[in-house]
């Protein structure tokens, strides 16, 4: 009954974090969204993974579009920052938001319409401008919310629910988001929240642009044969190239075990253990990466993991010369210097 409010009493004993709060708190609404849609899995995770990452909610602000990805963010972090804003433009709203506050964790929460139709130039600027955020995509191939049309991201030859074949190119976001400058890019599967809960963990406490592309089945209109985005298709065909083993703590510095491993340094000196699944797969190496994926794709896999880091990335504010001190919290005396200083920077600009 989804209408019905979840009881806000939890049981003493849940077990807390490190920031006293139990997995219940992390929680948002009931969900709306049909049973079985791999968006619920998508909420789950990332529940499991603020939690585990010891993140007080109301230092999360969480923003989507519109579509029924886009309104996930209402059934995870209920105690969050929420913005649902207009269909294809989470992006600048996100970037505006991180520009005025670059204190809070920043989930842009998206689906394949919203990021691959409408929003294409918004999600393409927002890549190329190191917005230290977590964009997710729930890629189901399909406009879910206004009943399963083709969107952007299906795959050419793929059949619709009714029988029509899909004859566009698709548009692969992992591909763009390499190549618009993105610094941590990652595919998963919402049907493996193994993989997934370690690659948003990765992903939040990465220092630029994250961008993370699940696939996640919609059971009402494309999940059926002939699509490529179907719980069956994507189990058959998905293969992990490498798994995060864990994220240590800033204190604790580990050698590389065996050439499986791969040590990436974390912006807080910590250090993220990779295992390579795929062994001549580096993702340290943007090129390397974008033609092999390109020619994974081509060979009909779906290539899931951590796809490329950046290990040393720096994010919007850097390039700006931005104050460490969030821009909201700088009084009128430090934001308008007067007159006379406003007449300086102009003398030096003619
Ligand atoms: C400006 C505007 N254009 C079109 C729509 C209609 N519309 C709502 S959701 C949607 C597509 C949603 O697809 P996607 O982002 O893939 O989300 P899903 O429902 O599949 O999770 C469209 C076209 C809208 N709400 N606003
Ligand atoms: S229509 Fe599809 S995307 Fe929307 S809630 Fe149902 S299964 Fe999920
Ligand atoms: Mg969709």
């Amino acid at each position: 009954m989804t209408y019905l409010a979840k009881p806000t009493l939890h049981h003493p004993s849940l077990q807390k974090n490190k920031v006293g709060y139990t997995r219940r708190d992390y929680e948002g609404k009931v969900s709306t969204l049909c049973a079985g849609c791999g968006h619920d899995s998508v909420s789950s995770a990332i529940v499991q993974a603020c939690w585990q990452l010891d993140i007080a909610p109301h230092r999360v602000a969480k923003l989507s579009g519109i579509g029924c990805s886009s309104k996930t963010p209402d059934y995870f972090l209920g105690a969050s920052h929420g913005f649902n804003t207009v269909h294809g433009r989470m992006p600048s709203v996100l970037t505006g938001a991180n520009l005025a506050n670059r204190e809070l964790l920043y989930l842009g929460i998206s689906g394949d319409g919203d990021s691959a139709s409408i929003g294409l130039g918004q999600f393409a600027h927002a890549m190329r401008r190191g917005v230290r955020m977590v964009y997710i995509v729930e890629n189901n191939g399909v406009y879910g919310l206004t009943k399963g049309q083709f969107s952007a991201t299906a795959d050419r030859g793929s059949v619709a629910k009714k029988g029509a074949t899909n004859n566009d190119a698709s548009i692969d976001l992992v591909a763009l988001a390499l190549q618009l400058g993105a610094t941590y890019v990652a595919r998963s599967f919402s049907g493996d929240k193994a993989q997934l809960v370690p690659l948003i963990e990765g992903a939040i406490r990465h220092g630029g642009a994250a961008f993370i592309d699940v696939i996640s089945p919609c059971v009402a209109f494309n999940n059926h044969a002939g699509s490529t985005r179907s719980y069956d298709h994507v189990r058959e065909h998905n293969e992990a190239l490498n798994r995060i083993d864990f994220i240590a703590l800033a204190a604790q510095q580990e050698a590389a075990g065996d050439e499986q491993e791969i040590l990436v340094p974390q912006p807080d000196g910590s250090q993220m253990r990779l295992q390579r699944v795929l062994t001549d797969y580096d993702p340290t190496d943007r090129l390397g990466a974008m033609n092999h994926l390109q020619a994974l794709q081509a060979s009909g896999v779906i290539p899931t993991g951590l796809l490329y880091v950046d290990p040393s990335a720096h994010d919007m504010h850097t390039g700006l010369k931005t104050v460490a001190t969030p821009l909201n919290r700088l009084a009128e005396r430090e934001l308008c210097p007067g007159a006379a200083v406003l007449d300086k920077i102009n003398a030096g600009l003619r």
